[in-house]
């Protein structure tokens, strides 16, 4: 019997009513593009009912209720007859009719690039189209070509499912206990995803389960957990082992990888190869505060939360008030004595009333039962959330530049952005001066908000200082004006050394060149995932790869594993000892890479202090492409652009 597509939905044999039921919850525009996989009819989508326009996180189209009424009634009527029928979905859509489809849903002609890029995604054969197969690879010379992975989070886990799957021996080493990265370490109060969940997982995994559209990081965790069984890696994991060093030994073509364990034992592992799977915002930075050491109370960083500190009815301060801070200070304002938030720059944040919800049992039932319903809406949340949003972040070179904006586009967003903070806070101007950002909307990270920041910035028991802070003493923290502000607790959520790639592991390369000293805190890789003098070294979410206009860190893992799966596939079938990028095509990538950063929002003067520039200003972590260039670019290694031994 052959297997089948898990994107195609589960048969179902549940009554009208339940199905009734499920239906008064589902996206309605995605709903319609599942009729036609159920039909094979795509008439439903040329009537006059359709989504009337499209915004990120609102998913049912913009239709009134009677037509969202009425195409429930049409759709009970679709799938009645599709159960009846055994669940067995129609002849697949053309790829004209799939283009219609996307272009349906986003409310907006979808152009023939992203095509492929959609049908991979639909998986309607049932396949995995991100595995490389390596069916056609000696199994022998397989076995002889081990790897080593440095970190077992999203990245590294998706590393060792693909090398498992490809049949290549390898190990991961993760310096903590658990499986996880990010969602391993942050584990302070309110710590949730703010990417959307049904496009925020593995695209080879079902979506059916998620509890919460972004969901909190215990389930996070979990979801790496069960992945992480189900594929069977656990057992190739070295828990609470670090990576200390690696050493290209030329003569072997060959690293030597050297590990430590928790006791201090020290091991070196040879490999052919290493996947640095280590993430970019895991080591911590804690502000250089005169006195930060003198502070006799507890204190921790975001990522570093004290579980054995009880902040209940304690005075609190929470240093930073980025993406981690926004989502501990609203958990935590109620159950504290004060809370007084240090906020150095303002942030921007995005209107998402349901960023808390709960995904009910409807939406769960449709994304288990009907064909291609997940997968649609994984598009959903994918067009204006990512490449769409594109627009926002490019600088008109036009534009007047006063600091405000860079674009009309994105005078509009701040617009948009700014009345979504003014509705919350109308009477208060003090707090409403304190909370508009000086620069342009997108410029830094910009945060989901259902409005509990502004909610908690209200309460009796916070206070909201927008000053410097002139020194931590052992009580109290004193601001730049000299007033003291007395606390028990300090929390640092002042974010982490996201441009010291590798960090600190000692990377030795062809010649002996020290990467961390050939790269200082200007990272670069062809791709942002290798290294010219650093032969079959491979990195995911590594230089250049951060998505800042939006986007899914597991989509862009999976186009980079590909590609690197491609890399090993040819080193082991060309049978050759090692492939590094030619140093004129990284070098031209990284120019370009530039050229194009040059032109987006997160370069503006205006903003002077974030993480995703270096030390001199210069960015060199972020990807300024679209997903679908990059996601082209990685679908398979182009041997010309490497020196190969
Ligand atoms: O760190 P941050 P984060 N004195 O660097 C302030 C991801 N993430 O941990 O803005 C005073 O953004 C600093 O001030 P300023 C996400 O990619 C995702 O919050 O530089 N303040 C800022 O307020 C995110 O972007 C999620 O002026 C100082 C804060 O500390 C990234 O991680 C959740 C200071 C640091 O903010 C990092 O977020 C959490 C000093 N010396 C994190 N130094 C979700 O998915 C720094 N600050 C929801």
């Amino acid at each position: 019997m052959t297997e089948r597509n898990i994107h195609a939905g589960l048969p179902f044999t549940d009554d009208d009513e339940t199905i009734a039921r499920a239906l008064e919850d589902v996206s309605i525009p995605t709903l319609m593009l599942s009729m036609v996989h159920m039909t094979g009819d795509p008439e439903i989508l040329r009537g006059a009912l359709k989504p009337a326009g499209l915004f990120i996180n609102e998913v049912q189209g913009f239709m009134s209720e009677d037509d969202k009424a009425e195409i429930r009634r049409q759709a009970l009527d679709v799938i009645r007859a599709y159960r009846d029928a055994g669940c067995v979905p129609a002849a697949p859509p053309d790829r004209a009719l799939i283009q219609e489809m996307m272009s349906f849903l986003v409310c907006e002609p979808v152009s023939d690039e992203y095509v492929p890029l959609m049908l991979e995604e639909l998986e309607l054969g049932g396949g995995d189209s991100r595995r490389v197969d390596f069916d056609d690879v000696d199994e022998t010379a397989r076995g002889q070509f081990p790897v080593v992975v440095v970190g077992c989070g999203m990245s590294g886990l998706l590393a060792g499912i693909r090398l498992k799957q490809a049949g290549i021996p390898f190990t991961i080493i993760e310096k903590n206990p658990g499986v996880g990265g990010t969602w391993w370490e942050n584990q302070y109060p309110g710590c949730r995803v703010d990417v959307g969940n049904h496009f925020y997982c593995y695209s080879f995994e079902p979506s059916d389960h998620w509890s919460e559209f972004f969901a909190q990081q215990p389930e996070l965790q979990k979801y790496f957990d069960d992945v992480m069984d189900k594929h069977a890696v656990r057992d190739s994991v070295r828990w609470e082992t670090e990576v200390v060093g690696a050493r290209w030994i030329e003569s072997d073509s060959r690293w030597a990888v050297r590990t430590r364990d928790k006791d201090g034992n020290e091991e070196e592992l040879d490999a052919r190869a290493v996947i640095s799977a280590v993430g970019q915002l895991n080591r911590p930075a804690l502000p250089d505060i005169a006195g930060r050491d003198n502070f006799r109370g507890p204190s921790f960083h975001s990522s570093r939360w004290n579980h054995d500190v009880d902040y209940k009815g304690k005075r609190v301060a929470v240093i930073g008030a980025g993406a981690s801070g926004f989502q501990i200070v609203p958990t935590i304002a109620p159950d504290v004595a004060e809370l007084t938030v240090f906020q150095r720059t303002a942030q921007w944040m995005f209107p998402n009333p349901s960023y808390h919800d709960k995904v009910g049992p409807g939406v769960q039932w449709a994304l288990r039962h009907l064909p291609f319903y997940g997968r649609w809406y994984r598009f959903l949340l994918f067009w204006p959330g990512c490449d769409g949003a594109f627009i926002a972040a490019q600088i008109d070179p036009e534009w007047p530049t006063d600091g405000n904006s860079v674009s009309a586009v994105n005078d509009a967003t701040r617009e948009v952005f700014t009345d979504w903070i003014k509705s919350q806070i109308e009477d208060d101007p003090e707090l409403l001066e304190k909370v508009i950002p000086d620069y342009p909307a997108t410029g830094k990270r910009t945060l989901q908000d259902n409005g509990s920041w502004l909610k908690a910035l209200t309460r009796d028991n916070v206070e909201l200082v927008r000053k410097g802070i002139a020194r931590i003493e052992a009580d109290a923290i004193v601001d730049d004006d000299g007033k003291r502000y007395e606390v028990d607790i300090i929390v640092y959520a002042t974010g982490f050394q996201a441009n010291r790639f590798l960090f600190p592991i000692e990377v030795v390369g062809r010649d002996g060149v020290v990467l961390s000293q050939h790269w200082g805190d200007e990272p670069k890789a062809y791709l942002g995932i290798s290294v010219p003098g650093f032969p079959n070294l491979f990195c995911m979410y590594g230089p250049g790869t951060n998505l800042a206009s939006g986007g899914s860190l597991i989509f862009h893992s999976e186009c980079q594993m590909r590609y690197i799966s491609g890399c090993i596939k040819q080193l082991i079938a060309g049978d050759h000892r090692a492939m590094e990028p030619r140093e004129t095509v990284h070098d031209e990538y990284f120019e370009r890479t530039q050229r194009e950063l040059e032109g987006l929002v997160w370069t503006h003067p205006s903003i002077t202090h974030s993480w995703y520039k270096n030390a001199s200003g210069r960015i060199h972590i972020l990807s300024p492409w679209r997903l679908v260039d990059y996601w082209d670019w990685t679908r398979s290694p182009s041997l010309e652009d490497f020196d190969i031994t």
